[in-house]
C-alpha cells in the first residue's frame, strides 16, 4: 500500500497492486475517521463486487477500480443522490479526458455503444438520521479489448479504449473524475439537487424511452419519466398510473 499525494478534495489515496475489493477497505478506512475525499484505489481486484453481490470483473491494469470515501452532513435518505452525483461525474470525466460520449443507465451504469463501460455502486455507514460515510465504488473499463473479458460479458461489456480506438491515461481519467466528483459534490452541498438534476438528465438515456424495471418485489414496464428529488426513478405505467422506482435493474426496451 502506497500513500500518494493529493489535492484539497482528495484528502488521501491509498493505492494498492492487488486487493479483493476496494469496498471493505473503504469502510474499514471510514470506520477509522477517514477525511471527506479518501480514495482506495487497486490494479486489481480479485474479488470486485456489484450489487446484490453479483461479481465485478476488474482486470489487472485494465481499468479504475476505486472506492471514494465522501462524509456530507446529509440526512440517509439522500445518500441516493450521490449515485447520481457519481455517474455525472463520471460521464463527464470520461468525455473529457477519453472523448468517449458515455450515457447514464438509471441508477449506476454507464453505456457507450449500447454497453455497459462503467458501474458505481453506493453503500452507506449511518445513523437513523445522519450519514456518517458514503462509500462510491467505481469501476471503469479503460484498456480492455475484447478478448480481455470473459466470455458471458462480451456480449454486455465494452472499454474506453474499444469505444475510442486508443489507449487512455488511467492517471489522468482518475484525476478528471475525482476532480469532476469533487465539483459536483460541493455544487450539490451549496445549491442544492436541481443543478445536479439537470445534468443527470443531460446525461441519460433512461428519460422517455419504454423500460423494463425488475425490483426484487416485481417487474414493472412503462415509460420512464423522470427522477424526483431524491434520485427516484418515475415510471408511467400503461394504465397511467405514476410510479417510483427505488431501485431496479432496468432493460431499455427500444
Ligand atoms: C455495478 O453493479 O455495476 C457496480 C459495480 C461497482 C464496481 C466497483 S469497482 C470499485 C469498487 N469495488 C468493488 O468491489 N466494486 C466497486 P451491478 O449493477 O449489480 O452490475 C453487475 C453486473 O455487471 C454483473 O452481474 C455483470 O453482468 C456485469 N459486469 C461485471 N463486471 C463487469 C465489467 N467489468 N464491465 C461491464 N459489466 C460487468
Amino acid at each position: 500500500r502506497k500513500e500518494l499525494g493529493g489535492d484539497e478534495f482528495v484528502g488521501r489515496i491509498l493505492h494498492f497492486d492487488s486487493v479483493e475489493s476496494t469496498m471493505p477497505i473503504a469502510h474499514r478506512e471510514a470506520q477509522e475517521g477517514a477525511a471527506d475525499g479518501t480514495v482506495i484505489i487497486a490494479e486489481e481486484q480479485t474479488s470486485g463486487k456489484g450489487r446484490l453481490a453479483r461479481p465485478w470483473t476488474s482486470a489487472a491494469g485494465k481499468g479504475i477500480w476505486m472506492s471514494v470515501i465522501l462524509t456530507p452532513d446529509i440526512p440517509p435518505h439522500k445518500a441516493p443522490q450521490f449515485t447520481l452525483i457519481a455517474a455525472v461525474s463520471v460521464c463527464r470525466a470520461i468525455r473529457e479526458t477519453a472523448g468517449v460520449e458515455a450515457r447514464i443507465k438509471w441508477p449506476n451504469d454507464l453505456l457507450a455503444g449500447g454497453r455497459k463501460v462503467t458501474g458505481i455502486l453506493t453503500e452507506l455507514q449511518a445513523d437513523p438520521d445522519r450519514v456518517k460515510a458514503i462509500i462510491i465504488g467505481i469501476g471503469i473499463n479503460v484498456n480492455q479489448d475484447p478478448g480481455d473479458f470473459p466470455e458471458s460479458l462480451q456480449p454486455i461489456a465494452t472499454s474506453l479504449k474499444i469505444q475510442s480506438g486508443q489507449k487512455v491515461d488511467r492517471a489522468k481519467l482518475a484525476a478528471g473524475v475525482l476532480r469532476r466528483l469533487g465539483e459536483c459534490s460541493r455544487l450539490y452541498l451549496e445549491k442544492g439537487f436541481p443543478p445536479i438534476k439537470k445534468m443527470w438528465e443531460e446525461d441519460a438515456i433512461t428519460i422517455g424511452r419504454r423500460v423494463k424495471a425488475v425490483t426484487v418485489r416485481e417487474t414493472l414496464t412503462g415509460t420512464a419519466v423522470g427522477i424526483t428529488e431524491e434520485g427516484v426513478l418515475e415510471l408511467r405505467l400503461d394504465d397511467g398510473t405514476i410510479r417510483g422506482i427505488y431501485s431496479a435493474d432496468i432493460e431499455l426496451q427500444d
